[in-house]
C-alpha cells in the first residue's frame, strides 16, 4: 500500500523550503521534501568559497515572511545566509518534513491515478498528488571544456565546491572566470597566496558596492518596529527595480549606467592599459553586474596580474596561453559557473502524460507557461522555472510568487480532488510567443555571451519586465489556461491517501 503524500518537494533550499513553509500556512501538511545532500540551503551550502557573498541587500535577499532584523552588514555573506536558512528551518520545525540523502533520479506522473513520483538513487520511491521542482537553476558546477583539463596534475577547485583544506600560503595559483564568482574570490586569494594570475575571456562591468555594517540602532528600531524594516524592504525594493530601466531595455539610463561603470574604473584602476583590459564591450545588464569594490583594487596587488591571452590548453604543469606561454602552477581555482539546470534539459527524467519526457522538450531551450507549469506534465510546479529570472532585483522575490502560484495549484487539486490542472498547450505557446517577442530588445539579447542563454541565442532564462509585473501575473491561477480533470473514485487496495 502506497503512501501518497499531499505534495512532494525537489530539493530544500531556499525554494523549496519557502514552499513547504507556505503549503503549511495553507494547511497543506502533508509534505515531503527530498534533499539530496545532507544539509539544507542549496546553493548557500555548496558555494562556500572565500568572500562568497550575496549582491542583492539582504532585507531583500530573504523571505517576506520570515524577516531577520539583525543582518550584520547591507549584503551579506554565505555563512550569515546560511545561518539564517537553518534558523528558518527551525523557526518553522521542518526537519520532519525534509529527507536528506535523498537523490531525485526520475519523477513520472500517472494519469490514471493523477499522482507524481519520484524514485531516488537509493530505489525509495515518494508519490504526491502534486510536485513542486525546487532544484535551482545553479547546483551543478561545471569545469570549463578546455583541452588538456584531465592531464594538468595539480590541484582544480571549482568556486561551488571549494576545497576548505587546500592551504594556498606560499602557492601559485589561478583563477579562471570573472563573472560574479571569481570576483568575490580574487580578493581573498590575494591575501593568501604567494601569486595570483587571474584569466580573463570577457571583462565585466563593475559597479562598486560599499558594504556597510547595520548599525546597533537601526537593528533595535528593526526588532521594536517590524514595519519599519518593511518600510527599508519596500524602499530597497523600488530602488532596484528603477535598475530595470538601465538593466533590462537600453534607454538613456543604460548609458548613465554605462558612465558610472567607466567612472568607477577610472577611479579604482589609474594604469590605463589595464582600464582598457577591463573595460566591457557590451551593455551594462547584458552579462550580470559586478557589484564588488574590492575586486579592481585586488587585480592591482604586486602579487596578483591579468591575463586576457586566451587559453590554449592545460598542461600537467599548469596551462599554456595563446602568446605561447606556460604559466606554471599549484592550483587552478574555476570559477566557470554552472551547468545550468533547466535550460536546455531536466537534472533527471521527468515523465509526463502519454509518455513524454520533458528533457527530450527542452533539449533546445526550455519553455513554460509563466514560468510554473508546462503542458503535459500537470500538478507539477516549478521555482525558478524558465524565464523567472531577473536582473535587477532579487530572484526571491520571484521565487516567492512562484511558491504561491504553486500553493494556490496544490490547493485546487486537493479542495476539488482533481486528478489534473494541466496548463494548455495554446495558451502555454501564446504566452511564449509574446515573452520571446518582448526578450528581442532587452540587453540580454543584444549580443554578449552569458548562462543566461543556449549556444544558440534563444533565452530560456530571464524574464523581460519589472519585477512588480512578473509577481502579478502569477497573483491568480487563470482556470481556464488549463485543462482539469477530476479525480476518479480511488480503490483502497491501490491507493492510500494519507493526511499528516
Ligand atoms: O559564473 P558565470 P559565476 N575559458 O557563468 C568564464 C550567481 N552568483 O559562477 O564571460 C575561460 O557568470 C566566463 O567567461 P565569459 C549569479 O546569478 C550570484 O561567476 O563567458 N573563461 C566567466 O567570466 C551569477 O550570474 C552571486 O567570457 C571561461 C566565468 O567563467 C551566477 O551565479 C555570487 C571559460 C563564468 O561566469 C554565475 O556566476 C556569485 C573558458 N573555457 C554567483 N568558461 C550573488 O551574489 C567560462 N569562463 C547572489
Amino acid at each position: 500500500m502506497r503512501n501518497i503524500h499531499e505534495a512532494l518537494i525537489v530539493g530544500a533550499g531556499l525554494a523549496g523550503l519557502g514552499a513547504a513553509i507556505r503549503l503549511d500556512q495553507a494547511g497543506v501538511h502533508d509534505v515531503v521534501v527530498l534533499e539530496r545532500s545532507d544539509r539544507v540551503g542549496g546553493t548557500w551550502r555548496d558555494n562556500t568559497y572565500p568572500g562568497a557573498s550575496c549582491d542583492i541587500p539582504s532585507l531583500l535577499y530573504s523571505y517576506s515572511f520570515a524577516p531577520k532584523p539583525d543582518w550584520t552588514k547591507a549584503w551579506s555573506d554565505n555563512a550569515e545566509i546560511l545561518s539564517y536558512i537553518e534558523d528558518v528551518v527551525h523557526r518553522f520545525d521542518l526537519l520532519p518534513k525534509i529527507r536528506f540523502g535523498a537523490d531525485v533520479v526520475n519523477l513520472t506522473f500517472d494519469e490514471e491515478l493523477g499522482i507524481w513520483t519520484a524514485t531516488t538513487a537509493d530505489g525509495i520511491t515518494w508519490s504526491a498528488r502534486s510536485a513542486i521542482f525546487c532544484a535551482g537553476p545553479l547546483a551543478n558546477a561545471s569545469l570549463p571544456d578546455i583541452p588538456g583539463i584531465k592531464d594538468y596534475d595539480g590541484t582544480k577547485i571549482h568556486s561551488a565546491r571549494w576545497n576548505h583544506d587546500y592551504e594556498f600560503a606560499g602557492k601559485h595559483v589561478a583563477v579562471i572566470g570573472t563573472g560574479a564568482s571569481g570576483v568575490q574570490i580574487i580578493p581573498e586569494l590575494v591575501e593568501q597566496a604567494a601569486s595570483v594570475k587571474v584569466f580573463q575571456r570577457t571583462p565585466g562591468w563593475v559597479m562598486p558596492r560599499p558594504n556597510l555594517s547595520q548599525p546597533n540602532w537601526l537593528t533595535g528600531v528593526f526588532r521594536r518596529v517590524p514595519a519599519a524594516q518593511s518600510a527599508a524592504r519596500a524602499a530597497i525594493f523600488w530602488g532596484h527595480e528603477a535598475f530595470a530601466t538601465a538593466l533590462v531595455w537600453n534607454t538613456p539610463v543604460t548609458a548613465l549606467a554605462e558612465r558610472i561603470g567607466k567612472a568607477n574604473l577610472r577611479r579604482q584602476v589609474a594604469d590605463p592599459w589595464l582600464r582598457r583590459q577591463l573595460t566591457p564591450d557590451f551593455r551594462p545588464g547584458c552579462k550580470r553586474m559586478l557589484m564588488t569594490s574590492n575586486y579592481l583594487p585586488a587585480l592591482q596587488r604586486d602579487n596578483c596580474k591579468l591575463i586576457t591571452w586566451p587559453i590554449v590548453k592545460l598542461t600537467p604543469g599548469g596551462l599554456r596561453t595563446a602568446d605561447g606561454i606556460e604559466h606554471k602552477l599549484d592550483a587552478i581555482v574555476f570559477a566557470t559557473g554552472f551547468d545550468v539546470i533547466g535550460k536546455t534539459g531536466t537534472p533527471f527524467p521527468v515523465h509526463g502524460r502519454n509518455g513524454r519526457v520533458l528533457g527530450d522538450e527542452w533539449a533546445t531551450g526550455a519553455y513554460a507557461y509563466k514560468s510554473v507549469s508546462v503542458s503535459g506534465y500537470p500538478n507539477l510546479f516549478f521555482t525558478f522555472g524558465p524565464n523567472s529570472g531577473p536582473g535587477h532585483n532579487s530572484a526571491l522575490l520571484y521565487m516567492e510568487s512562484q511558491i504561491d502560484y504553486a500553493v494556490r495549484g496544490v490547493k485546487l487539486i486537493l479542495d476539488n480532488n482533481l486528478a489534473m490542472l494541466d496548463v494548455r498547450e495554446d495558451r502555454q505557446a501564446e504566452y511564449n510567443e509574446k515573452l520571446q517577442r518582448r526578450l528581442a530588445t532587452t540587453t540580454w539579447n543584444s549580443g554578449c555571451r552569458s548562462w543566461y542563454l543556449t549556444s544558440d541565442g534563444f533565452n530560456p532564462s530571464m524574464y523581460p519586465g519589472f519585477a512588480t509585473q512578473f509577481v502579478m501575473q502569477l497573483r491568480k491561477v487563470i482556470l481556464r489556461d488549463y485543462d482539469v480533470v477530476k479525480r476518479q473514485p480511488v480503490t483502497a487496495s491501490t491507493d492510500t491517501y494519507a493526511h499528516a
